[in-house]
């Protein structure tokens, strides 16, 4: 288990449908498999009401968000996953979440920031859903051109940082630019999106982390359907 650089530090994270929370799924694989104590915080998605209630906890009326309390401090509440990953290994730098040399760090951040602000094709295209069938979709071209378009582009990444690594995540060791690629590791599986070698590999080491298996068998016990992420 890592130790906090402030301590005493309580941390709370409040996240939605283990389901179809891509967002929500970053920050939780990475402090799970990290053994970063936390405290998880479950809120279910409310189409009805746009989420109304995620203003309890969140100032954007979105999940993830993490709250941090410190003895004496006032409580702060942190929303945005990449901003999540950053503070939690700000907190916790035993956990090694970003590579510790300069340009590899920089890059897995560059990575990051790219999935963080982009790829809006395929997360639009085909949400993430732990529990659904595989099965390709039959998009119209323009949409299954920008898909395509952004799987070609995650591949390239992938395969530059496997190659460079050795595996068997993008920078060796699992850190947060592989949390930022897990939910798209779920949507190149259950859309078909390739039958690529470099996905196969990313995919096999990503699927045998504990805490992919924890998420994934809460996912599975769900009970809630949200209409519009299935596509
Ligand atoms: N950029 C945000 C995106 C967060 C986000 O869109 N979360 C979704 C759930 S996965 C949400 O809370 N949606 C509720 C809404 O948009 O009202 C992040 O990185 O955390």
């Amino acid at each position: 288990m890592s130790s906090p650089t402030l301590s005493p530090v309580k941390l709370t994270l409040f996240i939605a449908n283990k389901n179809y929370s891509s967002w929500s799924f970053r920050p939780w694989i990475a402090m799970k498999q990290k053994e970063i104590p936390f405290t998880e915080h479950f809120l279910q998605f409310d189409e009805a009401t746009g989420h109304a209630h995620f203003i309890e906890f969140s100032p954007t009326k979105k999940v993830p968000a993490l709250r941090i309390e410190r003895e004496g401090e006032e409580m702060v509440t942190i929303c945005e996953s990449l901003a999540i990953l950053e503070v939690v290994a700000d907190l916790f730098p035993d956990a090694n979440l970003w590579p510790k040399n300069i340009i590899d760090r920089a890059k897995a951040r560059a990575f990051a920031a790219e999935m963080h602000g982009g790829f809006f094709g395929l997360r639009g295209s085909c949400p993430m859903n732990m529990r659904r069938e595989i099965k390709a979709l039959d998009l119209d071209p323009y949409s299954a051109g920008a898909v395509v378009k952004n799987v070609e582009r995650i591949e390239q990444i992938w395969t530059e940082c496997l190659e460079a690594s050795g595996g068997p995540f993008l920078f060796g060791e699992f850190g947060a630019v592989d949390a930022m690629y897990a939910p798209v590791i779920n949507r190149f599986e259950k859309y078909a999106l390739s039958d690529r070698a470099v996905f196969q590999r990313y995919h096999d080491a990503m699927k045998s982390l504990p805490a992919w298996k924890e998420w994934e068998a809460a996912a599975l016990k769900e009970p809630w359907i949200v209409e519009e992420d299935e596509a």
